[in-house]
């Protein structure tokens, strides 16, 4: 695959975030605050510092996962319980996912290059169809409402739950953010550079640096994405939240690639081959299939869609007051559908009851919950939130294990003290 290095600056970037530095394993799993204050020891630090990611990562917002930020779900509510995240993650709180580091590309300099043998008149990279930003400006603009979500998101809870390790990051629930993205559709601008009927693949390609895992280089990170999929609602985004994109997410143009595993979105996206046959890169080849129990030996084919989720925006092992009624917040989504109904436990799974939406819930977002829960005696407790989507998809008590703990959508139990 060709690199177009003159339109990338490749610095390995600092974190911005200040002088501390804390190792992944000091990491603390309670949110600061009054609640965890006791389970923490030491001071708090007031920021994580990720080599490779370019914005600030303050401490009570962020859990850093080797090249990663786990966005915190309890930042998303205050001391006090008040919610200061609406539908969509402010750009400043989104969780970044890396697999090497951020670059800073000049938005002036960066050119998109389209070529392929799916196109009319550009067979290769030396002969592509370029656009600058100002060119995809040009372009009829669309602007939707989508979740990034790393197919590993809740991965951590097939050790937790259900025994079984696996490699890779060990996220809880926070690698998934939701924004207002504005862009270009990929249909608008693949049409533009001569698209034919023959076209079967696209493959676009990041200018971050290549992923090199034990001394193996696999070249920049790059997926092919289906034709289809690529003329449905796949955006060529350049906005996110109304702001141009920042470098950690993509600047200055991103895919975004709606209810689909957030590999699929390709960040800093320099190149697009567009080919007359199925097209190939490590990233559906060996990462993001299915491999274990029950997958053939050479893996399940590429991930696609994302399953059904819920969170609750609580910090793990929240302490709650005995004898008085909290409102439990939280969302869920799901990759194929609007979610149709969420349910929430508060014993462990024995009963269930219906939370209230927040509201009208859209197929590609996540939609907001809460329930009026009052514990009458101090003790440990097990939340639970189930969501089922309007394809009748739902969340089960356990998930089919698969070796590297993609697509964990099995209900998690969140666990509160109440004193
Ligand atoms: N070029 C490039 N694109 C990328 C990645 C990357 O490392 N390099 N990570 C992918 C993964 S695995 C995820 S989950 C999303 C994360 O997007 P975010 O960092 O904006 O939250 O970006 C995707 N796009
Ligand atoms: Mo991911």
């Amino acid at each position: 695959m060709e690199r177009h290095p003159d339109s990338a600056v490749r610095i390995p970037l600092r974190s911005a975030a200040g002088a501390l530095t804390v190792p992944a394993s000091a990491a603390p799993v309670f949110a600061p605050g009054r609640a965890a204050a006791e389970e923490v020891p030491g001071p708090v630090p007031e920021s994580v510092n990720i080599p490779g990611i370019v914005k600030p990562l303050p401490a009570q917002w962020f859990v850093q996962r080797d090249t990663n930020a786990e966005m915190r779900w309890e930042s998303l509510r205050d001391a006090d319980g008040e919610a200061v995240v609406g539908r969509h993650v402010p750009v400043e709180r989104f969780f970044v996912r890396n697999h090497t580091s951020t670059p800073l590309i000049d938005p002036v300099g960066w050119r998109l290059k389209l070529f392929g043998s799916g196109l009319r008149g550009a067979p290769s990279p030396e002969r592509a169809v370029e656009f600058a930003l100002d060119d995809l400006r040009a372009l009829p603009a669309t602007g939707i409402h989508a979740l990034i979500e790393c197919a590993g998101n809740g991965r951590s809870y097939f050790h937790r739950q259900q025994g079984r390790l696996t490699p890779g990051t060990p996220w809880t629930l926070g690698s998934i953010g939701s924004a207002s993205w504005r862009g270009v559709r990929l249909a608008e601008v693949l049409r533009a550079a001569g698209l034919t009927d023959a076209a079967v693949d696209v493959l676009p390609t990041g200018l971050d640096p290549d992923y090199v895992v034990d001394g193996t280089d696999y070249g920049p990170v790059r997926r092919p994405l289906p034709i289809a999929k690529a003329l449905d609602d796949t955006l060529l985004a350049y906005e996110m939240n109304d702001e141009p994109l920042t470098p950690d997410h993509g600047a200055p143009v991103r895919l975004v690639v709606p209810g689909w595993v957030g590999i699929a979105s390709i960040k800093w996206v320099g190149s697009i081959e567009v080919a007359d046959h199925p097209l190939h890169s490590p990233w559906n080849t060996v990462f993001y299939r299915m491999y274990g129990p029950g997958h053939p030996p050479g893996g399940g084919p590429a991930l696609t869609t994302q399953v059904v989720k819920s969170a609750f925006e609580l910090a793990e092992g929240a302490r709650l007051e005995a004898g008085r009624e909290h409102r439990l917040h939280g969302r869920s989504w799901s990759g194929t559908a609007p979610v149709r109904q969420v349910e929430v436990s508060t014993d462990g799974g024995l009963s269930w009851r219906t939370a209230e939406l927040a509201e009208e819930p859209c197929a590609g977002d996540w939609t907001r919950w809460s329930t009026v829960w009052r514990p009458e005696r101090p003790g440990r407790y097990e939340l639970r939130a189930r969501a089922t989507d309007r394809q009748g998809a739902t969340q089960p008590e356990r998930e089919a294990f698969n070796r590297e703990g993609y697509l964990f959508g099995a209900v998690v139990a969140h666990p509160v003290t109440v004193v």
